[in-house]
């Protein structure tokens, strides 16, 4: 059996993206801070106006596309000039204009094309479920589109300038997009539209240090200019959120968890049935898809809600202030691009602990054996993590509702900050640096040399992370990460049936095997099983970009796993059910599965986005 195999092909299957096309015209996109283009300034758009107007049951919009000053990182810094979308009449916006219509309602839609020189197509603008279509607009011209809206549901139309693209051009051009709800007759409980776009010149620049030109937005901005959404305790929200982008996007709540309600695509939407709901902190959404949360602020304070991709999140985003100057590091602003912020207003927490605190030292340490420079968080103040070790932090063992003091002393030459992925806690302990707060008190950066302690509650057991939340494209890839288990009270941990699993990235631009890591090892050791036996396997994505899946196989059969846990809540009984691999899993995310072995034999567990592509753990199975 090949034991592991990791070919180039791979950076593509974990970047998920394409490689990065010559810069075209740039300086001809982007606007210096400060400089008036004499172009009409493209609003962000919050999604709470629909477009148009009823007339005699129709409803009449008008949509011209036009160039547009955009400045995605907020008024006063550099934009970009690009294509937009406005309603005829009014300022362009990115996203475009908000189409919202009940069920069974006729839509005319006037589509001018105000750009001369080039034509535009349109997509989207067709009944629910599908198929596809478009409409192409002249260049300076104008077409009418009429259709009745169909099933209720979360979708998106989106326009594209010029001839259909070329095979290995996506061109990414989504700024050009905005979302379509159909409500039921009488209409939807009250919710939020969030569209996600994303221009780049060219394409997919953030995964180079100061590659391009790019607007990643939630609502038409960048962090920190992104809105800050205003919340209640004990107040249900419903977010509709479209990623009209040519790029995939696990989005990740702090403190709570949150039901996944729908999953739509170009075509259609599912809106699921109770039984069929997830309950993720993080769910990834695929180019082109949509979705529909809901969940209940039940504690104050600040928190988040961002992509995990940490490419989507890097401050080498943000736009140069001048032509060949690098962005400049806003103090304090460690993050941006797909990041919400969000400000419970002060009330009631819903944490519980029971018994003394548990205190537990971590420490960030810098080690200088494998692969370079490597962070590890160890537990042992005099430890020297070396080469036997697996991951680089250890996991961490806690128990239902007893609360835990964790104490991070910082002995790397730069700060960091802890994180505390899928626990439902206090916002001060969440670990954004200078961000998370709640009581007055606030998750610091931890400088060189400097500790602090984070409150953490164990809500509910299952499999969690804790992670660096500061530069995480270098501190994750670094080993600044680590799994966290929480068992039910007095059950004990059994390495003997249960296991963790936790893939990470060793390099920002993975190529090879070694840069790839699954408990912070290329080879991992031969499992032992018996017959009859029941493993958990609890696997953590926590690379700063890809996704997974994890099959188990013997020779070059598939062979059946049982689903258990996702993000650490256990699946409801419906949904544990037997899959013959583990769904994708994308960064921030974590899956429990079970296997019981019924035959004696040699089998693999093998984590990667390929049957071909990954790290295998090889499992001998003797008979009872
Ligand atoms: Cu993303």
């Amino acid at each position: 059996m090949a034991r592991m195999r990791f070919v180039p092909l791979s950076v593509l299957a974990l970047v998920g993206s394409v490689p990065a096309l010559a810069a075209q015209s740039g300086p001809d996109v982007l606007i210096p801070a400060g400089v008036d283009p004499g172009l009409p300034v493209a609003d962000a758009n919050d999604n709470r106006m629909a477009a148009g107007a009823l007339r005699d049951g129709t409803l009449e919009i008008g949509l011209s596309v036009v160039r547009a000053a955009w400045h995605p990182e907020g008024p006063g810094a550099p934009g970009l000039k690009v294509a937009a979308i406005a309603e005829t009449g009014r300022v362009p916006s990115v996203p475009a204009p908000l189409i919202r219509l009940e069920e069974g309602t006729r839509v005319r839609v006037t589509l001018h094309n105000e750009l001369t020189d080039t034509s535009v197509a349109f997509f989207g603008l067709y009944p629910r479920p599908g198929p596809r279509d478009s409409v192409i607009v002249a260049a300076g011209g104008t077409e009418v589109v009429e259709f009745v809206a169909g099933a209720p549901g979360t979708y998106f139309y989106r326009a594209r300038e010029g001839p259909p693209r070329e095979r290995g051009d996506p061109r990414e051009r989504e700024q050009l997009a905005g979302a379509l709800i159909v409500d039921p007759v009488g209409g939807s409980p009250p919710d939020r539209v969030f569209v996600l776009n994303v221009f780049s010149e060219p394409v997919d620049t953030s995964v180079t240090p100061w590659g391009g030109l790019e607007g990643v937005t939630i609502n038409g901005r960048e962090f920190p200019s992104t809105e800050r959404v205003q919340l209640q305790v004990g107040r249900t929200e419903r977010w509709r959120v479209v990623n009209a982008t040519i790029r995939e996007h696990p989005m990740h709540l702090h403190g709570f968890f949150y039901d996944v309600l729908s999953r739509g695509t170009r075509v259609a939407d599912t809106v699921y049935a109770e039984a069929d709901r997830r309950k993720v902190v993080t769910e990834s959404m695929q180019a082109f898809t949509t979705m529909t949360m809901e969940w209940t602020p039940t504690r104050p304070g600040t928190w988040l809600f961002h992509c995990h991709l940490s490419f989507h999140v890097t401050p080498r985003l943000r736009l140069p202030t001048a032509p060949g100057v690098p962005p400049a590091h806003h103090t304090g602003a460690h993050m941006s691009g797909l990041a919400l912020g969000l400000v419970v207003a002060p009330g009631p927490s819903d944490l519980v602990a029971e018994g003394d605190v548990l205190r537990v030292d971590l420490y960030a340490s810098k080690l200088g054996d494998r692969q370079g420079y490597r962070y590890a968080f160890t537990t042992d103040p005099d430890a020297v993590p070396g080469p036997d070790d697996e991951t680089p932090g250890p996991p961490l063992i806690f128990e239902q509702y007893r609360p835990v003091d964790v104490t991070v002393h910082n002995r790397l030459p730069v700060p960091t900050g802890v994180h505390w992925h899928g626990l439902e806690l206090v916002a001060w302990s969440d670990g954004v640096p200078g961000w998370s707060r709640s009581d007055g008190r606030v998750s610091p950066t931890i400088e060189p040399g400097g500790s602090f302690t984070y409150r953490l509650s164990t809500m509910r057991p299952g499999t969690f992370i804790y992670h660096s939340h500061l530069n995480d494209i270098d501190q994750l890839t670094g080993g600044l990460y680590g799994p966290l288990i929480v068992l039910p009270p007095d059950e004990k941990f059994d390495p003997t049936l249960d296991h963790v699993l936790t893939f990470g990235w060793r390099s920002e631009n993975p190529s090879k095997l070694e840069d790839v890591e699954l408990n912070g090892r290329n080879e991992l050791r031969v499992g032992r099983a018996v017959v009859g036996q029941t493993h958990r396997f609890r696997l953590v994505n926590i690379g700063p970009a890809g996704q997974i899946y994890a099959w188990l196989r013997r020779d070059d059969e598939t062979l059946p796993i049982t689903l258990l846990a996702k993000d650490g809540a256990d699946l409801p009984p419906q949904q544990q059910v037997t899959v013959e691999r583990l769904p994708l899993l994308g960064v921030g995310e974590t899956a429990d599965f079970t296997w019981t072995p019924t035959e004696s034999g040699t089998y693999q567990v093998w984590i990667g986005p390929a049957l071909e592509i990954g790290i295998g753990q090889t499992w001998e199975v003797v008979p009872r």
